[in-house]
């Protein structure tokens, strides 16, 4: 082994030197970096990736400060099959997480990460989870020896000597240890530790595996965190919706992965609301830290610093805000490089381009067949960007407000084609927590899976939620026992199809259109009808100004048939058999009054 070198180490935090020391001597970097974020360290890391073919720098005057990363063609998506939550005893962690306990965790990974940073360097990352220095925010430390991770690190995370400071000489962190190793899938485990403050994520390269801060602690781990101090980790993006009056009200969005959070938090209003001069401000596009004002009200805290967000579909047409954004400072993961040194991928701007080099690092035409005659791809579908999020020109600096913004809605949806309606409202907090509980989707390529099989996944949690699903739903429902005034709950669905399989909703901007009923229930305004499955909007309550969508096409979006909901109640009733006891006894009742009420 060659001897480790360290350079300087800008702390006297006793316990996190040890731990550096101890993680170094298991996987034997050549160096060991500490980062301090700032510009300088930016601009030699990207040198140094550029150098070893990590990044690919992009056109200079088209695409300032933006480079071209493709992952190896394995490690594309999170993989949930290999993600596990280690604790003592398999009762914490839950039927719906994989689990090992934490010895077998440690064990099976240190054989692992043994030797894997030979040759590398560990660069190790302070990193803090909503503004640097508010009581709410988390602190975290990644060693990593992926420099795409650390460049990545700081565009979606605070980083660096602040963070340190902040940290003093004996803070709490959550210990995050990061290795490539060979990104062989047979040697790839993401493993969170939620009783040691502890993720150990080895093998992979890509997203959500190994940006810690992201899912990992964001969400598993913050979960677990949530759940003791009284507050809720959720995978929702936060808006503004600012009326011409200057009264804004902020709401929260929990979609699955690929599901349309990013789109959401930026909507552009359609030229038909035009005229009623709505401001959206952007706080967050993926995850939400949620707590109870002094004030007794729900407040959101986004604890990232940045977006990572799907390419695919993402055009001037359906997401102008998120292609202005991604102009300058940006790093692309997978898509297709173009001659002039800028990007494409499936449904990006303009027609395909004639030639390029594929994500996987090919020449590239429209039209090419794989060996089995399928399309091949120009970008991966699960291609994305990461932007730091003040470069979106909705953003507000409410997102640096330690104590969050005050939450007037929450919103649950899924990608479904058929059963649920465009939107609904919950009778209650209650219901709505059944709403969110009973939530399903069609499976994105977000994640290793099938695409389009529809799982039941809980407020888009299922591949989050750090610890038991059912105790999960009974925090939630205590938190709304807690509210003052408990923020009304919605469901949407913005991918109902016909027969053909076509979208019946043109959503992005259009959505706009259901946020503005919403809204106006939470004003105590807004027609609807009284089903069986909550409120659904009367036609004429949805201002459809300047869309050419017939009336017949309406009623079908707002249509429930009771068949179908029956049939998927059955499905759902599965899904719930699984926690036994431990459901919370209110959802149970939910769950057979809804039955009633569907069969009556
Ligand atoms: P994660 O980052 O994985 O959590 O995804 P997300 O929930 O932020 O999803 P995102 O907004 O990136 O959208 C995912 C895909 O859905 C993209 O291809 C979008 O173009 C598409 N999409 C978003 N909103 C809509 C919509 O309203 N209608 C339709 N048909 N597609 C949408
Ligand atoms: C998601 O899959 O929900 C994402 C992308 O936001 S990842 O960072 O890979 O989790
Ligand atoms: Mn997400």
């Amino acid at each position: 082994m060659k001897e480790t070198e360290v350079k300087r180490i800008p702390t006297n935090h006793k316990r996190l030197i040890r731990w550096v020391d101890e993680m170094a001597a298991l996987c034997q970097p050549d160096r060991v970096v500490w980062c301090d974020g700032a510009v300088e360290e930016k601009k030699r890391l990207e040198q140094e990736a550029v150098a070893s073919g990590e990044l690919i720098e992009l056109n200079p005057e088209k695409l300032p400060g933006c480079f071209l990363h493709r992952s190896s063609s394995n490690d594309v998506a999170r993989v949930e099959h290999l993600t596990y939550i280690c604790t003592q005893n398999a009762e914490d962690a839950g039927p719906t997480n994989n689990w090992m306990t934490p010895k077998d965790g440690y064990e099976k990974a240190s054989a692992m990460f043994k030797g894997s940073m030979k040759g590398r360097t560990m660069y190790v990352i302070p990193f803090c989870m909503g503004p640097i220095g508010s009581p709410f925010s988390k602190i975290g430390i990644e060693l990593t020896d992926s420099i795409y991770v650390a460049l990545n690190m700081r565009i979606m995370t605070r980083i660096g000597t602040p963070v340190l400071k902040s940290l003093g000489s004996g803070g709490e962190f959550t210990e995050g240890l990061h290795s490539k190793a060979d990104l062989s899938t047979e040697r790839r485990l993401i493993l969170h530790f939620p009783e040691d403050n502890t993720i150990w994520s080895v093998g992979s390269g890509y997203g959500g595996n190994v940006l810690l801060g992201k899912k990992c602690l964001a969400l598993r781990i913050a979960g677990w965190l949530g759940r003791r101090e009284g507050w809720m980790a959720e995978h929702m993006l936060i808006l503004g919706i600012e009326k011409p009056n200057g009264d804004i009200k902020y709401i929260t969005a929990a979609f699955p992965s690929a599901c349309g959070k990013t789109n959401l938090a930026m909507i552009v209003p359609p030229e038909g609301l035009r005229h009623k001069g709505y401001k959206i401000w952007t706080v967050g596009d993926d995850i939400a830290w949620l707590r109870i004002g002094d004030d007794g009200e729900l407040r959101a805290v986004n604890p990232e610093n940045g977006l990572f967000g799907v390419l695919p579909g993402t055009n001037s047409k359906t997401n102008r805000i998120a292609i202005e954004t991604m102009q300058r400072n940006t790093i692309f993961t997978n898509v297709l490089l173009k001659p002039d040194g800028t990007v494409w991928w499936e449904g990006g701007e303009g027609d395909p381009p004639k030639e390029g080099i594929d994500w996987k690092g090919n020449p590239w035409k429209p039209g090419m067949k794989d060996e089995d005659g399928k399309p091949i791809l120009a970008a991966h579908p699960n291609s994305r960007f990461t932007a730091p999020i003040s470069q979106c020109s909705t953003y507000t600096d409410k997102t640096e407000d330690p104590k969050g913004v005050p939450i007037s809605a929450i919103i649950f949806g899924g990608r479904r084609a058929r059963v649920a309606p465009l939107v609904y409202e919950s009778f209650n907090w209650q219901h709505g927590v059944y709403v969110g509980a009973q939530m399903a989707s069609e499976r994105t390529a977000a994640q290793v899976g099938n695409v389009g099989e529809v799982r039941r996944d809980p407020m888009a949690m299922l591949p989050f939620c750090g610890y038991h699903m059912a105790d999960y739903w009974a925090h939630w429902l205590a938190m709304g026992k807690k509210l003052k005034r408990p923020p009304k709950i919605f469901h949407v669905n913005w991918f109902r199809t016909d027969r053909a399989g076509k979208f019946l909703w043109p959503g992005f901007g259009d959505n706009l259109r259901v946020l503005e009923w919403i809204l106006d229930r939470v004003d105590g305004k807004g027609e609807a009808d009284k089903t069986a499955i909550g409120y659904v909007p009367k036609p004429e309550s949805l201002d459809l100004n300047g869309l050419d969508l017939d009336p017949a096409t309406v009623r079908e979006l707002l249509s429930i048939d009771s068949r179908e909901w029956l049939a998927d109640l059955k499905l759902q009733e599965t899904f719930f058999s699984q926690f036994g006891s431990r459901l919370p006894r209110e959802l149970e009742a939910e769950r057979i009054h809804l039955r009633e009420r569907l069969s009556s």
